[in-house]
């Protein structure tokens, strides 16, 4: 299993040469080459490499509790039971290995031989990068018998030579680091965001236990009198993953919500020509597919070679068990299934537009080996588990023929031929899609308003009205018939299904606008899924939005701020200032202007708060400044960051567990955006 961990990705440069001559210094110079960038996702990333030593750790089988706790100011200190890095003095440089490690970059495989071997990443660089960034770090040792400190500042600096400051009978490494906040223009983390990932790094790591603490708002943590920080009992937030079964854990966790249709999740675990290789799936009665695929444990968005060989495996194993004549094709055995991939390799090779693709040859072979003939195995072994498998995938493989059918009926109808634009449809004047924008809104009244506040020449506005039909569930024929769906798919230009093309996309922003409630964050999801689900080259390129309307409007006297957030309509009034539910009346502002100006009184002006609720309460010109103008709204660009994630938001939103889903949308109702 050691020997199977591959090591970091090459990147840019060649790790091995490299070794001891960069200095923190270039790190510093241009850190996006190390971390990607220095917004949240590049702060986020100091997190995962330190978190990625003490998981190397636990993968070799030296540790089992990594302990990641968010301290006060900023700072992150995370613990782990290992071996400890190395203390000793190195020969050469005269310093301790430790010190090699947190001040070199890519020093980590020189001194592990073998045990210290570091996952594939596109930024994987390790401590030292995360030194070289941070204004602080504190590394504490505990090995052969003793506990050895080591801090450094400004940038990887170290304060004093290593130390061994006492004795014990523990061993381990504990790395605290608070972020440069003259690299890091946000040094603030986000709980769920490594929450989110540390959950993921559990499954993928069976039998690590991972403790994630909120100590942030916590007044005094003495975070060096203890080695894991949960002995000193705090009240705070916190959660243990720990996941036993590994990616058939995932398998389940991504299934909870769904309806399996076979009870046992197959499992294998194999390792073939230096390739690891790990499979778990479970086929569920519904028609999507949530495959999830990772490499060295990092999610391959794009997926790769791992895939190709899963799936060509996949096809394979069930035709062979397909008694009905006619083969299934590929898409038909992908339909209900839940699936995690994940390959461990000693070299690494990533490919695509955002790296998100793994490029390894080997993995497509091993993959298909492993995989096959464990299913294989599976298939003739649970002969029940079989049939109910083979009876879903025959159903599939009817209905895309209906489908089909269906579609072509419906298109020789010409429902989307054509291209009789929906009288809904308010377009824009250009016929330049790369300019053109559609607004996608809820209901004819803020249809209305954004119709008189857009730019007509290049924004088109498009009303939804009353729930989209529920597409996790319904078939391309049946949402064709939507006369909703109808409309958009139109209107977007691309048609849909196999003659989806986008070059016919009419408008390069799409742009959701729906109200700041329950029932446009149930909107809005529904449209995201849709995309999604059936226009993810609109959602890849880059082409869909989310429109971010203010929630409250502010007047102080004459003047008027919009407020995005409650922590922004706090820091324009304050804390104590009430919300008027109704909009001051035209008349009384007007009066209050006049009298402003004829008093020219010192005395403060009067400051009203006002909450929108939708965007139909806004005028047009309001709504033009707020949420249209090019010059001054706020857009969120969709992405597909965490695909295992948005799935997961998906079926909960979609699936069949009514109370789950209520609750949900209830809880997350108060978001700007669902990511995706
Ligand atoms: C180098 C060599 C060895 C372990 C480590 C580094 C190591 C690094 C980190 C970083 C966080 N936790 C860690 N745990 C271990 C192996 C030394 C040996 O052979 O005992």
């Amino acid at each position: 299993m050691a020997e199977s961990k591959a090591k970091r990705a090459a990147g840019a440069y060649d790790a091995s040469d490299i070794t001891v001559l960069e200095g923190l210094e270039a790190v510093r110079r241009r850190p996006g080459m190390y971390i990607g960038t220095t917004g949240t996702s590049g702060l986020h990333h100091l997190v995962w490499e330190i978190f990625d030593n003490s998981r190397d750790e636990a993968m070799g089988g030296f540790a089992d509790d990594v302990e990641v706790v968010l301290l006060p100011n900023n700072r992150v200190r995370v613990a782990d039971n290992g071996r400890g890095i190395p203390t000793d003095i190195h020969p050469k440089t005269k310093v301790s290995a430790l010190e090699t490690i947190m001040t070199t970059l890519h020093a980590g495989g020189k001194f592990g031989g073998e045990g210290y071997k570091v996952s594939g990443g596109l930024h994987g660089v390790g401590a030292s990068v995360v030194n070289a960034l941070s204004t602080h770090v504190r590394a504490e040792v505990h090995r052969d018998g003793g506990q050895f400190v080591q801090e450094y500042k400004d940038g990887g600096k170290a304060i004093a030579k290593t130390k061994k400051i006492g004795s014990s009978k523990l061993h381990g490494t504990i790395i605290t680091f608070k972020p440069d906040p003259t690299i890091f223009p946000d040094t603030s983390f986000n709980w769920d965001t490594i929450v989110s990932h540390l959950r993921q790094q559990a499954y993928l790591v069976k039998g690590l236990r991972i403790s994630i603490i909120d100590l942030r708002n916590t007044e005094k943590v003495n975070d060096e009198d203890v080695y894991y920080i949960r002995e000193l009992k705090l009240d705070a937030p916190s959660v243990t993953f720990y996941f036993e079964g590994g990616l058939r854990s995932l398998v389940a966790f991504q299934n909870r919500h769904l309806e399996p249709i076979h009870k046992k999740i197959f499992y294998v675990e194999k390792e073939v020509d230096d390739v690891q290789v790990e499979v778990s799936l479970q086929y569920v009665d519904d028609i999507t597919s949530r495959i999830s695929a990772f490499a060295n444990n990092i999610y391959t968005a794009e997926g790769g070679t791992h895939i190709t060989g899963f799936k060509t495996a996949l096809t394979r194993a069930i035709n062979s068990k397909n008694s009905a004549g006619e083969s299934f094709t590929g898409d038909d055995v992908l339909e209900g299934l839940t699936a995690v991939v994940s390959v461990k390799l000693r070299e690494i090779q990533f490919e695509g537009q955002t790296k998100g693709k793994l490029g390894s040859v080997e993995a497509r072979g091993a993959t298909e080996t492993v995989f096959g003939e464990a299913f294989n195995m599976f298939l003739e072994e649970n002969p029940e588990e079989a049939r109910s498998i083979i009876g879903k995938i025959t159903l599939a493989m009817k209905a895309r023929k209906a489908a089909k059918a269906a579609k072509d009926s419906i298109m020789r109808k010409g429902a989307l031929d054509g291209m009789t634009l929906p009288g809904k449809l308010a377009d824009c004047q250009t016929k330049d899609a790369s300019e053109s924008e559609l607004f996608i809104v809820e209901g004819d009244s803020a249809g209305g308003t954004a119709k008189m506040g857009r730019d007509r020449r290049i924004q088109a506005v498009l009303p939804l009205r009353g729930k989209i039909l529920n597409i996790e569930r319904a078939r391309l024929d049946k949402m064709l018939a939507s006369e909703q769906i109808k409309n958009l798919v139109v209107a977007l230009g691309t048609a849909i299904g196999d003659i989806f093309n986008l070059e016919k996309l009419r408008y390069h922003k799409i742009i959701i606008a729906t109200d700041a409630d329950v029932d446009g964050a149930h909107i809005r999801t529904l449209l995201l899924t849709l995309m999604y689900r059936h226009f993810r080259p609109v959602v890849d390129g880059g082409f869909l939005y989310i429109a971010q309307p203010p929630l409250f409007k502010v007047r102080k006297g004459k003047e008027v701020a919009y407020a995005y957030t409650d922590e922004e309509r706090i820091k324009l009034v304050g804390k104590d200032m009430p919300i008027e539910s109704e909009e001051v009346s035209e008349g009384e502002e007007g009066a209050e202007e006049i009298e402003e100006e004829t008093t020219k009184a010192k005395r403060t002006p009067k400051i009203s708060v006002q909450r929108y609720k939708g965007l139909g309460e806004m005028n047009s010109e309001e709504l033009w400044e707020t949420t249209m103008d090019p010059a001054r709204r706020i857009l969120k660009q969709v992405t597909i960051e965490d695909m295992v994630e948005a799935d997961m938001v998906f079926d909960m939103l979609m699936g069949t567990d009514v109370p789950a889903r209520k609750s949900f949308i209830q809880s997350h109702a108060k978001e700007a955006t669902i990511d995706v």
